[in-house]
């Protein structure tokens, strides 16, 4: 990455360093460099003195220093919530890491319509939903609904998107059939619930239904939900998968211009 990648705004500034070392990055708690973490956990048994020694030692086990647990709560009977502080002496080399990510360039409002407009000459159709048992709306719409999120307009705002939203506790099955009949050219599926990996399953079991159905080339597969990222849809089958903070215009500038790669479109 970039310096200007890491720092948008400008590299922060500290009176004691000249500049960042990138190659030893470690957590800044009350000054650079010191390594201050915080760590929040529950343990099944109540709130006493022993389970606030157990939870200070396990903090030494995950290799703190100078820990302390700031907060013992009793979430329900029979469990104990904490809050612990501790310093790691571990540092990483930011200049080694490299990270799978959706491939597009971030575009706005303005851009995306003219583009689909001036090159691709139809509405895209993109379809949404959540999936399986996954009651939770609120990540799906915002993406769809019109006034979108943090300021960004959804896609139904969009006058080329035809963005149809299908709400939630939708099946695999019916979203595909739905996907087939409107002649959708993306399929927008969230997952919110990751209890014992239910995302991941029911990720690979769409792909897998695709498949069988013989409609995996036919639409560009994209998740997303707060535990989701680029490297887990790919693994699971999708084209792409966006996590926490997305905006509308990320997922729609990633639809044009996956959908003029595979059509080959020239911009
Ligand atoms: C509101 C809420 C509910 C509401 C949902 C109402 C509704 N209509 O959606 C209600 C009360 C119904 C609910 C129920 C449950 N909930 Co709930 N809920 C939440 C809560 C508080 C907020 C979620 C939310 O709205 N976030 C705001 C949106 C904007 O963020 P987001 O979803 O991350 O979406 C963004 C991105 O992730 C991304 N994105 C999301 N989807 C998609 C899709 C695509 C295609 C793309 C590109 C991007 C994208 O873009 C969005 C905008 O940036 C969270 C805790 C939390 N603070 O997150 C728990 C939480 C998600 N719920 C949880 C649980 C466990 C449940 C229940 C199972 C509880 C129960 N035992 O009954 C039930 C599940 C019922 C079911 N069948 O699904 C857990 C999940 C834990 C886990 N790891 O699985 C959480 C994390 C709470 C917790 N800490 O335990 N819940």
């Amino acid at each position: 990455m970039s310096e200007n990648e890491i720092y948008p705004y400008g590299a922060p500034e500290h009176p004691s360093v000249s500049k960042i070392d990138l190659t030893k990055l470690k957590p800044y708690g009350d000054a650079l460099n010191d390594g201050r973490t915080q760590v929040s956990f529950t343990l099944p048994i109540n709130p006493s003195p022993e389970a606030e020694e157990v939870a200070r030692k396990l903090m030494e086990k995950m290799g703190f220093i100078d820990t302390k647990v700031v907060c013992m709560e009793k979430p329900s009977e029979g469990f104990s919530y904490f809050v612990c502080y501790g310093a790691t002496e571990y540092t990483i080399d930011f200049t080694k890491i490299h990270v799978v990510k959706v491939e597009a360039e971030f575009k706005t409002f303005s851009e995306i319509n003219d583009l689909i407009k001036s090159k691709i000459k139809r509405k895209l159709v993109i379809l949404g939903a959540t999936t399986g048992f996954d009651a939770h709306t609120v990540g799906i719409d915002a993406i769809f609904n019109m006034k979108g999120y943090n300021g960004d307009y959804g896609l139904e705002r969009y006058p080329w998107i035809e963005a149809i939203n299908l709400g939630a506790q939708v099946l695999n099955e019916d979203l595909l059939d739905k996907a087939r009949e409107l002649k959708a050219d993306a399929i927008l599926v969230s997952q919110i619930v990751t209890e014992k990996d239910c995302h991941i399953k029911n990720l690979k079991s769409l792909m897998q239904l695709a498949e069988e159905k013989g409609v995996l080339q036919n639409f560009i597969f994209i998740c997303g939900g707060p535990r989701l990222n680029h490297p887990i849809a790919l693994e699971c089958g999708l084209d792409a998968g966006f996590g926490p903070g997305t905006l509308p215009s990320h997922v729609a500038s990633y639809v044009v211009d996956e959908f003029m790669r595979r059509k080959k479109v020239r911009e």
